[in-house]
């Protein structure tokens, strides 16, 4: 597989971007190697600058539900550029897009729309200590919801104690409020709920854990939740980013049946733009500027390009032929994958929640960090550029999710299957 191009751009990227790319997971630092330059993309194909052809399940991590380059939302797009690309004034678009929401979620009775699943985290967190006049946060190991400060923290020393700064650059201050529970463990969370619930204002989680991979909520996990939220007046907030129409077309709230107070929402309902949104109930919605006190703001929030592209995106994707269509081929790629392991003989476990997925490189259950970091990242990362030189474009770590698109045909399906084969058998 020629890359030389991408290499010598890769040179030149080195000089102008940390690390060479504008976002740390793109830089293929988990797996080895020099990340790909992108020249174009249509449906589930990605082209490089070197002109080879790789079927993308990575899917811009996620937005790309319908396919790179979707024909009805490209000539969407085309007509919407030509009317002006911002005008910093309402306009139609996001009120037609806020409704489309709405329907698909009725939890979120009023929304604000951003650029950013970081801007729509941080803005609920903001929402909910408005609310409720409380500081602390529960966040749970594993879950990422943007790069907000208040959210990169990882648990203090013992899991019940206050969090410590993640990253250079976030005071120890502001960690020392958010709390980090071990994702599924009821137990942990009600015990601290009962000891410091009336001072929590927010609990946030990724219903379906897609930033370490695909880890499920075990029975009775989420419900918990909503259960000591309830009881002590905290705000229980769903960071839908990934999981929103991927899950299922409402979301994993409809999936697992749990009304949250507030969903966080990225990715897919900008397809393929800038566009992040949250909301919820609106009695916690109305503390928001200028209704109410509680600041927020955006140049480029409800921006009239970006609103076109999510609007597209959701008029297919409501369709019900098209989450039968996903769900079948989804089906298709889990059956060979799994197989593909088992004939070469490799231990892996493959977890997926509607069109999320991930194989982890472990013979262990995962249901949560700590096992998910059983998973042999070094094998992961062998069999990535195994893929990857077969045409094959997976999420470059072993702790993303993979996604799949409406795009994707039963002849991309099986060269995936047969590709994962000969490198399983070459990692074993
Ligand atoms: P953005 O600010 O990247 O739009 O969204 C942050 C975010 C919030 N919540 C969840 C559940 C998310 O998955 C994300 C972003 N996801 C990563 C993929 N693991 C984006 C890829 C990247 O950081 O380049």
């Amino acid at each position: 597989m020629k890359t030389v191009k991408s290499r010598a751009y890769f040179k030149k990227a080195l000089a102008v971007l940390p690390g060479g790319v504008n976002s740390p997971v793109r830089a293929f630092r988990a797996v080895g190697g020099n990340p790909l330059f992108i020249q174009r993309a249509k449906g589930a194909k990605l082209y490089d600058v070197d002109g080879n052809e790789y079927v993308d399940y990575v899917l811009s991590w996620g937005p790309m539900i319908l396919g790179h380059a979707h024909p009805a939302v490209v000539k969407a797009l085309k007509r919407a550029v030509e009317l002006g690309t911002s005008f910093g004034a309402p306009s139609p678009l996001e009120v037609e897009l806020a409704g489309m929401i709405t329907k698909l979620y009725p939890s979120m009775q009023k929304m604000r729309m951003v650029s950013s699943g970081t801007e729509a985290t941080m803005s609920a967190i903001r929402a909910a200590r408005g609310f409720t006049g409380r500081d602390l946060i529960v966040k749970f190991e594993g879950c990422y919801h943007g790069h907000a400060d208040g959210l990169l923290v990882k648990a203090g020393s013992g899991a019940a104690t206050f969090g410590v700064p993640d990253s250079p650059g976030v005071p120890q201050d502001y960690a020392k409020l958010t709390l980090t529970l071990p994702f599924n463990d009821i137990k942990a969370f009600r015990s601290v709920m009962r000891r410091d619930g009336k001072k929590i204002a927010g609990v946030i989680v990724e219903p379906v854990v897609g930033n370490i991979g695909c880890v499920l909520p075990v029975p009775g996990f989420l419900a918990s939740l909503r259960e000591e939220t309830e009881r002590c007046g905290a705000v229980l907030i769903f960071d839908e980013v990934m999981t929103g129409f991927r899950v299922a077309l409402g979301g994993a709230q409809q999936q697992y049946g749990i009304v949250p107070d507030l969903t966080c929402l990225g990715k897919v309902i900008g397809g393929g733009l800038p566009v992040g949104a949250y909301g919820g109930k609106r009695e916690i919605m109305a503390n928001i500027s200028p209704e109410g006190p509680v600041y927020q703001a955006g140049t480029l929030s409800g921006n009239p390009v970006a609103m076109t592209a999510g609007i597209e995106t959701l008029k297919i994707l409501r369709n019900p032929q098209t989450y039968r269509k996903l769900e079948k081929t989804m089906q298709e790629l889990e059956d060979g994958l799994k197989d593909a392991a088992r004939k070469a003989g490799v231990a892996t476990r493959f977890y997926r929640a509607g069109t999320m997925f991930c194989t982890y490189f472990t013979d262990v259950d995962v249901v949560d960090y700590g096992t998910a970091k059983t998973a042999d990242t070094a094998r992961f990362g062998r069999f990535f550029l195994k893929m990857l030189e077969q045409g094959i474009y997976l999420a470059p770590s072993q702790f993303e999710a993979g996604f799949l698109s409406c795009a994707h045909t039963g002849a991309d399906i099986a060269k995936t299957v047969r590709a994962a084969f000969t490198a399983f058998r070459a990692v074993r």
